[in-house]
């Protein structure tokens, strides 16, 4: 909003002119999406609590016992405070900008109905796994058709590390983009499963994302590291700044000892967003290792599950997703969440040594 309201006096004043640059905005969008949260982050946790929106806890982790009640539904915070920080900051007439919060907004609005399914029914069981899988997919694909549309976005895979092989899968590409953004959304669902172990490897992906959104939409940039140039792009790195932003605010209040979860509606909104900031700077391929701690999480899970029906009941890990693993060893919770934000910060730095390395 910030960008229209000084767009007229671009050139005429020198002082309205940083407001035109995409750096500056993003770096503000992550100061404001911070700052608010921290600020209405405590107000918004006793709304949670006056309207009893309290997570049910599975009693098979004890040492998740005394975490009963804490409120869920954190994500709301977290895309309130993104929403508004985008709103302020964003150039509103670009395409892809709009489409990332459709996406995001898209994604919530299924975690919330799960959400809320869940703790009107005060069960663990929310909308069914069918009806949710459905709507994501609806979400994506229609952010997709958008997307194949736009002359200037290309449906080539971009290769790690290979600077001449781009196939072209036309329209295979849409299918393909959806299950980016769904199976990004659900891998982060499964890790959120101990205090602040699913935000902080999503705030590391937030800033490698932003970084490869940046370069995208720089025509100089991308030329001379050799990416895919979509010009128009680049404005969604002050949908990143932002995310980075509401991330670590969030944080704030869901670091363990939490005080807050984000719920479904956190989980779904920023997995299926992660999928698509990877499908708009075309590297559908790399989100494996930024993401690669949410891989780690969800391949624990299919493996475990196949071995158990497999074998008729034996098993690989103590239990799955991987953190429970750990959890049952005995190791504390914040050893666990720690460690794994490391691992993400290696894999996020190793995605970077990517601009260079083709
Ligand atoms: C949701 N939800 C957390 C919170 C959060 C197929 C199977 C592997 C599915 C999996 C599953 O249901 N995963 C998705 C995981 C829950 O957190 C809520 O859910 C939101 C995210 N969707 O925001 O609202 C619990 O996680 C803990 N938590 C924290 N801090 C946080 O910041 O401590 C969450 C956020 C919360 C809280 O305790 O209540 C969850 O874990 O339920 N199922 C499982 O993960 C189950 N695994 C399992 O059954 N494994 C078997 C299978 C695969 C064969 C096995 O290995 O033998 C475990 N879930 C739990 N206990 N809670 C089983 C043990």
């Amino acid at each position: 909003m910030i960008y229209l309201l000084c767009s007229p006096f671009f050139g005429e004043w020198a002082f309205f002119n940083v407001f035109r640059y995409i750096t500056f905005r993003s770096m503000a969008a992550l100061i404001t999406a911070l700052i608010l949260s921290i600020v209405i982050g405590p107000l918004f946790i006793r709304w949670l609590r006056r309207l009893k929106f309290g997570q049910p806890i599975h009693e098979d982790v004890a040492a998740h016992a005394a975490k009963a009640g804490t409120p869920t539904m954190g994500g709301l915070l977290i895309i309130f405070c993104l929403g508004v920080s985008v709103l302020l900051w964003g150039d509103l007439s670009n395409v892809y900008l709009w489409l990332t919060m459709l996406v995001f907004l898209g994604f919530g609005l299924v975690g919330f109905l799960d959400d809320f399914k869940k703790i009107r029914e005060h069960n663990n069981k929310g909308i069914s796994a069918k009806t949710k899988f459905l709507a994501q997919c609806v979400i994506a694909a229609l952010a997709m058709l958008v997307l194949v549309y736009e002359p200037a976005y290309s449906t080539k895979l971009s290769i790690p590390f290979l600077k001449d092989v781009a196939p072209d899968l036309g329209w295979f590409y849409l299918p393909f983009a959806v299950f980016i953004m769904v199976a990004a959304s659900n891998a982060v669902n499964l890790t959120d499963g101990l205090d602040g172990l699913a935000i902080g490897p999503t705030i590391v992906a937030g800033g490698v994302f932003s970084i490869f959104i940046y370069v995208t939409g720089h025509a100089a940039f991308s030329s001379y590291l050799l990416l895919p140039y979509t010009p128009g792009v680049g404005e969604v790195t002050v949908f990143c700044g932002a995310l980075v932003g509401a991330g670590l605010g969030f944080l704030w209040y869901n670091a363990y000892p939490a005080q807050v979860f984000m719920g479904d509606v956190g989980s779904l909104s920023l997995g299926g967003v992660l999928g698509f900031l990877a499908v708009l700077c075309k590297q559908e391929l790399l989100l494996g290792i930024v993401g690669g701690l949410f891989v780690a999480e969800t391949l624990s899970v299919i493996l475990q599950v196949s071995y158990f029906r497999w074998t008729g009941g034996k098993r690989i890990f103590r239990m799955a997703p991987l953190h429970h693993h750990y959890e049952l060893k005995g190791v504390p919770e914040s050893k666990i969440i720690i460690r794994f934000w490391i691992t993400s910060i290696l894999l996020g730095l190793v995605a970077l040594s990517f601009l260079k390395l083709r």
